[in-house]
């Protein structure tokens, strides 16, 4: 951060000009430079910090100033998951290129404890801001207020932790217009009647715990829907093998089974190669990176796959490195009502999430058919 950078700045200057030093580290510097007694390497050195200062000025101003310096943790749900990297990894060049820099974090496995384990380490470090995908809604609660306790700046996306954890959610597409779109697509795919079931991820994540409950409530309060028989919610971890388990479990259970609801890249990934491969009747449809579905997708009983919906993954990566980096220059607070402008996504407005928090949503979901899947793949 610029204040920062500033006072170690003067750390330094005071130091070369022998007087009482400051903060630890730099008045380390200072016992070795007093012992130097040679006029000429006092005017050096002079020299360099003024050198120095001159470049991270310029640093600063390059990368439009009021964001450089910044120190971001990145802390995803599970390791090894493709959606979460290709979100990180757009988070990451967005700091990046504002002069900032941010170290990506896994937990050693998808549950709330192990993402405490990050946290501690995390909170014990000089971090400005941890943004997290959460694997639990509450149980990060007070590790996640210790953090802003010592300052560090909290942000979430795809996965919120609750309204007490959190600064802002970065939510991809508003809850309930995700599960409107995928309940339609059961709807339409079912024809309007029959047995589906859905297959999430971990029991406990955030994100899918919302859309499958906003799916529940969708079709508990309007009649359409009173055909659609959802026979059961089963869990693939945001693992491929278990996912395909799950699937093959369903299947055999549910000898009638019409559609696979699964909002998750990982679960609907594995699903559709299990249909597919085993020329399954049962349709599918859910949450899916166009890369990782487009073998699955199309028309007729040859594709598991109809279509199947995600949003902007390299917006939503964008969207959540800048609004980590407003609330750390205090730009933001994330309090209901706020305005930023994110780079070249333009200007959001902070309001009211679900869980009574605030979130700032990216915009809608994305359709993928048989028809743009291919054009989509390219990107993600
Ligand atoms: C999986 C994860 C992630 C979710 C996507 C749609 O990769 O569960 O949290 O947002 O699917």
């Amino acid at each position: 951060m610029k204040r920062k950078v500033i006072s170690a700045l003067l750390c330094v200057a005071m130091a070369t000009t022998l007087l009482a030093g400051c903060g630890s580290s730099s008045s380390t510097t200072t016992d070795t430079e007093a012992e130097e007694t040679e006029e000429t390497e006092e005017a050096e050195e002079v020299e360099e910090t003024e050198e120095a200062e001159e470049t991270e000025e310029a640093e600063e101003t390059e990368a439009t100033g009021s964001y450089a310096g910044q120190k971001i943790a990145l802390v995803g749900k599970s390791a090894g998951n493709a959606f979460f990297e290709i979100a990180a990894a757009t988070f990451v060049s967005t700091v990046e290129a504002e002069g900032g820099t941010v170290d990506v974090v896994y937990p050693e496995e998808a549950t709330a404890d192990a993402q405490i384990k990050v946290l501690d380490n995390l909170i014990s470090q000089d971090y400005d801001a941890i943004c997290l995908s959460a694997n639990d809604t509450n149980a990060l609660q007070a590790k996640l207020e210790e953090a802003m306790d010592a300052g560090i700046a909290v942000s979430s996306f795809d996965s919120a932790p609750n309204a007490e954890s959190r600064q802002v959610f970065v939510n991809q597409a508003g809850t309930t217009a995700v599960a409107q779109a995928l309940v339609d697509a059961v709807y339409d795919i079912t024809d309007g009647a029959g047995q589906w079931a859905i297959l999430s991820a971990t029991s406990q994540a955030s994100n899918q715990n919302a859309w499958i409950e906003a799916m529940e409530e969708i079709i508990a309060n309007d009649d359409t829907y009173a055909d659609l028989e959802l026979v059961e919610i089963a869990y693939g971890d945001d693992e491929a093998q278990k996912s395909t388990d799950q699937t093959e479990a369903l299947l055999q259970n549910y000898p009638d089974l019409e559609v696979i609801c699964a909002p998750t890249t990982v679960g609907i990934a594995a699903a559709a190669k299990y249909l597919q491969d085993n020329g399954s009747s049962c349709k599918l449809t859910g949450l899916g990176l166009p890369s990782e579905m487009e073998a699955y997708t199309g028309d007729g009983d040859d594709y598991s796959c109809p279509y199947f919906y995600l949003w902007d993954m390299e917006g939503l990566g964008s969207l959540s490195a800048y609004a980590t980096m407003a609330l750390v220059n205090g730009e933001i607070t994330g309090a209901l009502g706020e305005t930023f402008t994110a780079g070249d996504l333009g200007e959001f407005t902070i309001t009211e999430a679900d869980d009574g928090g605030t979130e700032i949503v990216l915009g809608l979901p994305l359709e993928f058919t048989p028809e743009n899947v291919s054009e989509y793949a390219e990107l993600y």
